[in-house]
């Protein structure tokens, strides 16, 4: 692998990273004071037999270290991965906003992004149904942006104040911490049905956005409406995007459950092998601008983070590029200690008033002081700006800066008055002047209180395969809480949605749709409120679907970084071998041989092919698509492993392209595949190109129906 690759081109973190960076090659092992060591396998004993004395300061500084290795995991997005980057502009937008980054076409900003899961621990897998976070870091000239996103538009409450809820009900019951990263269990839809602004982005996480094929084929949103400040200080709303360049396409339920087990880091390790491959993810960086003057012309309000803008109400227009291109050097220093705080804003970016982003202006702050244990953490390396800091904060937990001289206080002359203020004119950050004439009143405004209007239009703009993992996945959610009267609320709450989702997915539990439910539907405003002005008034329809919301209108046009297993044994032919094999190299897919055995095999003309994967090692469900080429020693040899049969069976199942040459053909025969020769991305003794194009598909969904009967 050409690790050359992954060099950051020179950019401003990078180099400023590399001061920090140790290495052990050709190094002799010393203790942290520097002391040569000459043994690290033996304590010091009294003796060869003995007790260890209390003075081996060698053991204790050791062990010491070691007891303390560990940090707390995040509260919330706990497992993740991260990536080093580069953000481009394609043009400037200096009439809506002064931030160089949204200004200077001529800049590369270096970014760190990290990817995770939201209810699981550090250690969960990769494939929990769940929303997965998309923070950016954007190390800018003007000081660090942190725009910290999930790959979801929307949020499941309207309030800061209700975060420790939601999450409380999310995590693992505290009773028996019982289940790992899953919603799936009374406690949370419990909530969800007490506190109904969570139905759209609980809708959004029962559809295959939940589940994605890969953080990189995955889309980012900001969520919160937030302003763009331009030169004149005037605002405009923003909403910001990102659109990634392979298109959102996701795996099945069926394919996460089975891919937990079989690697619970493919996510992870899916972006880590992308980049060392040189495949650098891309993401396409896109605006929607509402004017101050229409803040109120929508039939929500721009305030409230449970709402979208639909791109059919607002186009998002593109203006940049964001780019991975650099995996870090050590996970711990980097990915785990990297802290985002949606606080870190730059002249031309500015809050609006929505109150799940100011309660969070507090709460990234203050997490940090737990996790990392000190207010110095923005000294950590991955925490640095590009940019010199000054001012007079002293002192605190490992202080790694050595401020010199004798001030520590504004205003003071000792030191010239430095350091001293910025101008506006010179780049200082001032907030906007927005106009407030408001009474100090603790409520929620009744122009958040429509919750179903939207996961309704969620849900109409779904393609039919999309509508029937919904229905499947609230049907195996609900399955799993054992309580009726919360699974007969969350029917009714669906059937608010959609009545005939609703019904399918009383037919899945066994169940009756009720046709009301105690007490008012939505309980989460408040004791003294008149809740009655907060019941969800009816549905509004003032937008019949919106296609972009569809993964059916993403893109196809790329099997970039595709997974392409071909099933090979001794005597496979190397000419159907070649052909294929280097037409899908030559359009970026990755091969991945599979073999009964590892090590090597032969084919039928004498060269040895290495294995990748020995079966036993392996499961179809890691794969984009297979192949099996010609030679009649190998497909019998195949034929003798019924895993091969199962491996078959269920790429078929999960819709996946299948292509096969000659004797290759004949093995497809004794599995299901018999039975969907007709079917497009089924390519046999075909040409390259229709299997190509089957797999830049990513998967043939008119086989759906059909294929869910295969028992696989
Ligand atoms: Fe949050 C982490 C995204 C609401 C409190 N959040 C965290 C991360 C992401 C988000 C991506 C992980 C960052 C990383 O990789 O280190 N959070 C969101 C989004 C929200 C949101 C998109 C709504 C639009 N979060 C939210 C609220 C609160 C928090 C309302 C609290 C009032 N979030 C946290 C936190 C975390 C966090 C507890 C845990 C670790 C951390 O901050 O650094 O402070």
């Amino acid at each position: 692998m050409d690790n050359k690759k992954t060099e950051n081109s020179g950019s401003k973190k990078t180099e400023d990273l590399k001061g920090f960076v140790t290495e052990t090659k050709d190094t002799t092992m010393t203790t942290n004071q520097g002391l040569k060591v000459n043994d690290t396998n033996n304590s010091l004993k009294s003796g060869e037999r003995g007790s260890t004395l209390l003075e081996d300061f060698l053991l204790r500084e050791k062990i010491t270290h070691f007891d303390h290795e560990r940090i707390p995991e995040r509260i919330v997005h706990a497992r993740g991965s991260g990536a080093h980057g580069y953000f481009e502009l394609y043009e400037s937008i200096a009439e809506f906003s002064k931030a160089g980054i949204f200004t200077d076409t001529s800049r590369k900003t270096p970014v760190f992004v990290r990817f995770s899961t939201v209810a699981g621990s550090k250690g969960s897998t990769d494939l929990a149904r769940d929303v997965r976070g998309f923070a950016v870091k954007f190390y800018t000239d003007e000081g660090t942006w942190d725009l910290v996103g999930n790959n979801m538009p929307i949020f499941f409450i309207q309030d800061a104040m209700k975060f420790p809820d939601l999450v409380h009900a999310v995590k693992p019951e505290p009773n028996k911490e019982i289940p790992q990263a899953a919603s799936a269990h009374d406690t949370f839809y419990d909530f969800v049905t007490h506190a109904t602004e969570t139905l759209h982005n609980q809708i959004w996480a029962m559809s295959d956005r939940a589940i994605p094929r890969s953080l990189r084929m995955m889309e980012g949103f900001g969520i919160h409406t937030y302003r763009l400040i331009n030169d004149k200080g005037e605002s405009h709303f923003v909403k910001f995007h990102w659109k990634p360049k392979l298109g959102v396409h996701s795996v099945t339920w069926d394919e996460a459950v089975k891919i937990s087990g079989a690697d619970s880091d493919f996510h992870r390790r899916d972006l880590w092998d992308a980049i060392e491959a040189g495949h650098f993810p891309e993401w396409e960086f896109g605006i929607q601008i509402v004017a101050e003057e229409d803040e109120h012309k929508f039939e929500f309000d721009l305030l409230d983070p449970t709402k979208l803008i639909p791109e059919e109400m607002v186009p998002v227009k593109i203006i940049g590029k964001m780019t991975l291109n650099k995996n870090p050097e050590n996970f711990f220093a980097e990915t785990e200690q990297v802290a985002f705080l949606p606080g870190h804003i730059i002249p031309g970016i500015d809050f609006t008033n929505d109150p799940l982003l100011q309660g969070r202006l507090f709460s990234y702050r203050d997490t940090q002081l737990s996790r990392l244990g000190s207010p110095n953490f923005h000294q950590i390396p991955i925490n640095r700006p590009i940019m010199p800091t000054h001012n007079n904060q002293r002192d605190g937990h490992m202080q790694m800066d050595i401020p010199k001289g004798q001030t520590a206080y504004f205003p003071n002359s000792l030191s010239g008055g430095c350091p001293h203020l910025s101008k506006m004119s010179e780049g200082a950050f001032t907030s906007y002047e927005e106009r407030i004439d408001a009474r100090k009143i603790r409520t929620r405004s009744e122009s958040f209180s429509d919750h179903f209007s939207q996961p309704a239009l969620f849900y109409r703009s779904l393609s039919d395969w999309e509508q029937k993992h919904v229905t499947d996945a609230y049907i195996f959610e609900l399955g799993k809480c054992l309580n009726q009267n919360i699974q007969e609320r969350m029917l009714y709450m669906i059937a608010q949605i959609d009545e005939d989702l609703s019904q399918k997915v009383a037919k899945g539990l066994g169940l009756k749709v009720p046709k009301s439910v105690d007490g008012p539907v939505n309980q989460a405003i408040g004791a003294d409120a008149d809740v009655s002005k907060h019941q969800p008034p009816k549905k509004k329809i003032y937008l019949d679907k919106s296609p972009a919301l569809s993964q059916a209108k993403t893109k196809f046009d790329s099997i970039e970084t595709r997974q392409i297993a071909v099933l090979i044994a001794d005597g496979f032919s190397m000419k159907d071998f070649k052909k294929m094999t280097e037409a899908l190299k030559k359009e970026g897919a990755m091969i991945k041989t599979v073999a009964p055995h590892g090590g090597t095999v032969k084919s039928d003309d004498g060269q040895e092919q290495k294995v990748d994967a020995a079966i036993i090692t392996t499961e179809s469900v890691l794969y984009d698509a297979l192949y099996v080429p010609g030679g009649k020693a190998s497909v019998n040899a195949l034929k003798k492993e019924s895993k091969f049969i199962k491996f078959i069976n269920e790429a078929l199942k999960h819709c996946k392209a299948i292509a096969a040459d000659h004797e290759g053909v004949d093995f497809l025969e004794a599995t299901y595949v018999s039975d969907f020769k007709d079917d497009v991305a089924v390519c046999l003794n075909t040409e390259p190109s229709k299997f190509i194009k089957a797999i830049a598909q990513h998967r043939n969904w008119d086989r759906m129906k059909k294929a869910e009967k295969i028992p696989a």
